[in-house]
């Protein structure tokens, strides 16, 4: 299988900020389209990466939040994801994206969620997770939904960070 990595959109544009389709039946488009998924995240390199940002409208993540370099990689792709619980305990991670390189900022959510996905296999999937693993699958799911995490910070910030980006994709358009 040939594998590609994909570009990846930078904020801001049109279509980080829509809500995506369901994928429903799992194709071998969307098989392909999860393994390029994958290595474009690892050679980010990131944690997680959505649909949306490399500009495919269909609700679909990835995420390894395996830090340790010694530790067994663990590569999950996520299809039609949904949160079916979050626990009322919230914790704040400082957090950054792909699409927004270079900035970073705290953001406070569920510590634990409880996901229900369909995986490759067309299998449908439900697992709890906490810490990086909580934190990554809010923030892939939001892209899902068009949401960014300057979302969450006030107007001012969130202006800030935006005039920066539209900045640097001006200068990387004329080099
Ligand atoms: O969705 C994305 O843009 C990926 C993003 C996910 C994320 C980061 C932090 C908190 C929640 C979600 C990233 O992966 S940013 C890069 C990053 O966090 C990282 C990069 C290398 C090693 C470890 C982390
Ligand atoms: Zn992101």
């Amino acid at each position: 299988m040939i594998v590609m990595l994909r570009p990846i959109l930078l904020h801001p544009d049109p279509r980080l900020k829509k809500v995506c389709a369901p994928v429903g039946v799992v194709t071998p488009e969307i098989g392909a389209l999860a393994e390029d998924m994958l290595q474009t995240m690892y050679d980010a390199p990131g944690v997680g990466l959505a649909a949306p940002q490399v500009g495919v409208l269909s609700r679909l993540l990835v995420m390894d939040c395996v830090k340790d370099p010694e530790a067994a990689p663990r590569p999950m792709v996520l299809i039609d994801p949904e949160i079916t619980w979050s626990s009322e305990e919230r914790n704040t991670y400082e957090e950054g994206c792909l699409s927004i390189p270079e900035h970073y900022a705290e953001v406070e959510r569920p510590a634990r969620v409880r996901v229900r996905w369909t995986g490759l296999d067309g299998t449908g999937l439900e697992e709890e997770f906490d810490g990086l693993w909580a934190t990554c699958v809010q923030h892939e799911i939001d892209h899902l939904n068009g949401k960014l995490f300057i979302d969450y910070l006030r107007p001012l910030r969130r202006q800030m960070i935006t005039r920066k980006m539209e900045k640097l994709k001006r200068e990387l358009a004329r080099a």
